[in-house]
């Protein structure tokens, strides 16, 4: 066996909000593995054995198989807890974890979901993007979205301490895909939050991860690139 056929699997395609922040977080703390790319659309029933929601990430490792990416991070933070992810004290780190919910739950619905209805459904699943409903979310939900993690930022460099953790990981995810989908966080009225995410998307960890997926597959399907029918 070769040494990379020993590495721990990561499961997913790169484009996953959730794929990437396990990404990241292994960057970060410097782990080796594999990533197999897998779709959780029509996955074979080998993947949907070992992710049994048949969502991506999924991580394997020799006997141990953690589906979830919020599961796979905690786990990767006892198992290499340096450098950590987490605050040590009490309160702010179950803050950071309120942040990595926020993320998985409600940027799902709103960030993610721009990137869904214009790009994903169009083209891996064969229907039409719900175009009422990206109007919805520009128009209200997402403000609503900016403005409460503007308020929680305040004046920091980071949402929680001052320093970066996996709240800050899990918040800008979704925000590659919004750039992909061609959304932008206006500089000007949400002009903290934007430049967070931006710096966010700067750190060692994320910015090959961030340039790399810009870059990727998805990146021909921009509303904004000259193929695409207006
Ligand atoms: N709570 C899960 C969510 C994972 C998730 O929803 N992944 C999406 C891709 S971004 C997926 O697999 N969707 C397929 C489906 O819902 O059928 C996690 O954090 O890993």
């Amino acid at each position: 066996m070769s040494v990379s056929e020993s590495l721990p699997i990561l499961h997913g395609a790169n484009i996953s909000p959730y794929v990437r922040k396990v990404r990241v977080v292994l960057a970060y703390k410097g782990i080796e593995y594999n990533n197999t790319q897998q779709s959780p659309f029509g996955a074979p029933k080998e993947f949907v054995a070992k992710s049994p929601l048949s969502k991506i990430p999924c991580w394997e490792e020799g006997e141990l198989v953690l589906p979830d990416s919020s599961v796979i991070v905690s786990y990767l933070e006892y198992r290499y807890p340096a450098p950590p992810l987490l605050p040590t004290q009490a309160g702010p780190r179950a803050r950071a974890l309120w942040f990595q919910e926020y993320a998985a739950t409600k940027l799902r619905d709103t960030v993610a979901d721009v990137f869904f209805q214009r790009i994903i459904r169009p083209t891996a699943l064969n229907q039409e993007t719900d175009a009422q409903r990206v109007a919805y979310l520009l128009e209200f939900a997402l403000p609503e979205v900016f403005d409460y993690l503007t308020g929680c930022l305040g004046n920091d460099e980071f949402m929680v301490g001052g320093a970066f953790s996996i709240a800050d990981i899990a918040i800008a995810s979704p925000f590659v895909n919004f750039a992909l989908a061609g959304g932008v966080v206006d500089m000007d009225r949400w002009p903290e939050f934007a430049s967070y995410i931006q710096r966010v998307h700067l750190q060692p960890c994320y910015a090959p991860i961030v340039k790399a997926d810009l870059e990727g597959v998805f990146a021909r399907l921009r509303p904004e690139a000259s193929d695409r029918p207006k």
